[in-house]
């Protein structure tokens, strides 16, 4: 079938292809430079341990050792999918050479993302950026809600530092910086102190946000979770004190939601208009969480799809849901595994746009059975084919056409890196 063909089929159900796939064309999604080396950054020895409870697992040949490598690799991502990309940085990700040498992670400076910048520039991209607030000696192991006023200093002036650089790449690249803060903060068995260590979080945050920013360049975010691997007991920053923060501080951040972060029957797709009801922006992590928050590469799945038709829905892909990915795969060639989430993404979402406004009409006239039957038969139009054609005008490879190129970068590049 011809895309001719397929627009055709769309148009039966009132749905133009066309401006859907003008419209994807201009959302940003946010492409995690830590899928790339394992979540391991440049900063502190590349062999310890990662902390805070995130894991990655496998050890598949090719992970990015230099900022050269890092780069390269993004590179080979950029040519494989579709829409706009962000780059989303890590504060462990600061580029030291001669110049610049190392600093600790409370002293990094703009000039150590500088690189970065050019890199950005060159490439028309914007850029997010995280506090690193994990696998790091002065993890002790909370950070911002350490006990230790020395620890908890440490942690509060490398937010600071890290509001200052966000908004020196919001500066230099002309978009705005979405900035998240995520500790893994929490203790592997049973507290005897829940509200402590949550009074301290909630100080801390507050002195990071009392550095002076433009809400418009930078926005801060705060991510919440259930638990991680070592912190099974208790999370200090769990959905409940995240989004009473951000509700508390709506002109200085925004709630951030990682469908990793979730008892399993609860789904991210359902709280995005939840959220919307009361929030102007939110922002996403976009992950596949199995059985726990392991990050495995996104899939176009029914979750993604649902969290892409809330997005649409709520119009959100006109700036009031910042969307970026979170996952991080060491078992398969990360090149790939970068590449399929995020051609998945681009999926979902354009899945979403073609989905017509006359389903909302029926569930308000209350005609739930031929809304149970449009929603079915919409599932096999040919939408393999719009994809395609979107894939065409964004100058990216289609589907069947670009796997060949990564086997290709994994014998000329990735394999010489042993
Ligand atoms: C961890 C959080 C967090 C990290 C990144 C690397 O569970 O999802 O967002 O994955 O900051
Ligand atoms: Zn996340």
């Amino acid at each position: 079938m011809s895309y001719a063909d397929a627009k055709k089929e769309y148009e039966k159900y009132g749905i133009d292809t066309d401006k859907a796939i003008e419209k994807l064309k201009n959302v940003s999604v946010s492409l995690h430079c830590w899928q790339g080396d394992d979540v391991r950054g440049f900063d502190t020895d590349p062999n310890k341990p990662l902390t805070g409870g995130i894991q990655t697992t496998g050890n598949y040949l090719g992970r990015a050792r230099t900022p050269e490598e890092l780069m390269a690799d993004i590179d080979e991502v950029l040519k494989l999918v579709p829409g706009k990309v962000k780059l989303n940085l890590h504060a462990c990700y600061a580029i030291f050479d001669d110049e610049n040498p190392w600093v600790d992670r409370n002293k990094i400076e703009p000039k150590h993302f500088k690189k970065w910048v050019d890199f950005c520039k060159e490439r028309g991209l914007g850029c997010d950026f995280n506090p690193t607030f994990f696998s790091h000696p002065k993890c002790d192991p909370l950070t911002l809600s350490s006990p230790n006023e020395e620890t908890r200093r440490f942690w509060i002036e490398h937010g600071k530092a890290c509001i200052r650089i966000s908004e020196y790449l919001a500066e230099e690249l002309g978009e705005p910086c979405i900035m998240n803060i995520w500790t893994g903060d929490g203790f592997k068995d049973i507290p005897a102190d829940r509200l402590g260590p949550r009074e301290r979080y909630k100080e801390s945050i507050d002195e990071i946000l009392s550095e002076p920013y433009d809400f418009n360049k930078v926005k801060p975010c705060i991510e919440s979770k259930v638990f991680g691997i070592g912190v099974e007991a208790y999370t200090v920053g769990s959905a409940e004190f995240a989004l009473s923060y951000a509700a508390k501080n709506m002109d200085k951040c925004i709630p951030l939601m990682d469908n990793g972060h979730y008892h399993p029957t609860e789904v991210v797709s359902d709280k995005i208009p939840a959220l919307l009801a009361f929030f102007p922006e939110i922002a996403l992590h976009i992950t596949r969480p199995i059985r726990w928050d392991s990050d495995h590469v996104v899939l176009f799945d029914d979750e993604t799809k649902e969290m892409a038709k809330e997005i649409v829905r709520c119009g959100g892909l006109d700036g009031k849901v910042k969307i970026a990915l979170d996952y991080f795969d060491a078992s398969i060639n990360r090149i790939s595994a970068w590449t399929v989430g995020f051609r998945n993404v681009q999926k979902a979402l354009l899945y979403a746009i073609l989905q017509p406004d006359c389903l909302k009409e029926l569930q308000d006239k209350n005609n739930f059975t031929k809304l149970m039957v449009m929603q079915e038969e919409l599932k096999t139009l040919p939408f393999g084919e719009v994809w395609n054609e979107y894939c065409k005008d964004c100058k990216a490879p289609v589907d069947g056409e670009w796997f060949e190129k990564v086997e290709k970068y994994e014998k000329d590049i990735l394999m010489k890196r042993a």
